[in-house]
């Protein structure tokens, strides 16, 4: 008898290496000389599920760099480079995309799953991949995912850049001197914003005593009562706040103020 070729007593119990999944072992059983029957014994044996692991959370800054996540994959039966991520799910794909993970993910033993996350987002996703062998079994690794916020700067235009009123000493309120007031993407939208003013007057005597800029864009000016001109830088803030490299204060713009001549339009008696 012999057993893949090998001589095998009669008897004698049968060992042979496991061979991989499939394969056909040979049995020849030759009871006396050119009087043979051949049978073939079909090698199989249970699978076992793959292994996949790898750190459980990652935390991340809003618009970061890509972080590379390395996982480890094993299989009993399976070489790990042929082991096959089947899907990659988010719980909040506009924070982070499967897609993106799954894109990002090089071949190997162990694979590097790179996170991106979606512009100006924030907040938790849980990310799970999922692993399977040849014979079909999966593993699944989750990861939560942890997206700091970073604050964006506020913005705004203005609408009027020189800005003419009348002299009369007092209070005068311009409307829309600034429009398109921001504070950043549209998850900042609840920021609260204020503007500040510093007026530089440019004329002998001041034509301004005091400048106010309401969150809406409106000016207003106390007037001496004195003719003459006067140059505003305006900065808006947010309280977002600067932690982890937030802006919390916008470039500053500046607008001039030309104050006039009062006039007396009291009626001679
Ligand atoms: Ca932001
Ligand atoms: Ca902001």
């Amino acid at each position: 008898m012999t057993l893949n070729g090998q001589p095998l007593l009669s008897g004698e119990p049968a060992t042979v290496t496991v061979p991989p999944e499939g394969t056909l072992v040979t049995v020849v059983v030759q009871a006396q000389a050119g009087n043979t029957a051949t049978t073939s014994i079909a090698i199989s044996r249970s699978n076992g599920a793959p292994s996949i692991s790898g750190p459980t959370t990652l935390g991340m800054l809003e618009d970061g760099a890509t972080q590379a996540l390395e996982l480890t994959l094993a299989d009993v039966h399976t070489p790990p480079a042929d082991l096959t991520i089947v899907g990659v799910t988010s719980s909040d794909e506009s924070l982070i995309a499967s897609a993106g993970v799954l894109a990002g993910m090089t071949l190997g033993g162990s694979r590097d799953a790179a996170h991106r996350t979606a512009p100006d987002a924030y907040g938790v996703a849980s990310v799970s991949i999922e692993v399977q062998d040849a014979g079909g079994l999966s593993a699944t690794h989750t990861i939560a995912v942890t997206v700091q916020p970073i604050n964006d700067a506020p913005t705004f235009a203005i609408t009027q850049s020189v800005v003419d009123v009348s002299g009369e000493a007092g209070s005068v309120t311009v409307p829309g001197v600034l429009g398109q007031i921001s504070a950043g993407p549209a998850n900042e939208s609840t920021q609260a914003l204020s503007f500040s003013v510093v007026a530089e007057d440019l004329g002998q005597t001041p034509a301004i005593s005091s400048v106010g800029m309401a969150a809406n864009g409106d000016l207003t000016l106390q007037r001496t009562g004195t003719p003459g001109r006067a140059r505003l830088r305006v900065v808006l803030h947010d309280d977002g706040g600067t932690q982890n490299g937030g802006i919390d204060s916008s470039a500053e713009r500046v607008i001039t103020v030309w104050v006039g001549e009062a006039y007396d339009l009291s009626v001679p008696d």
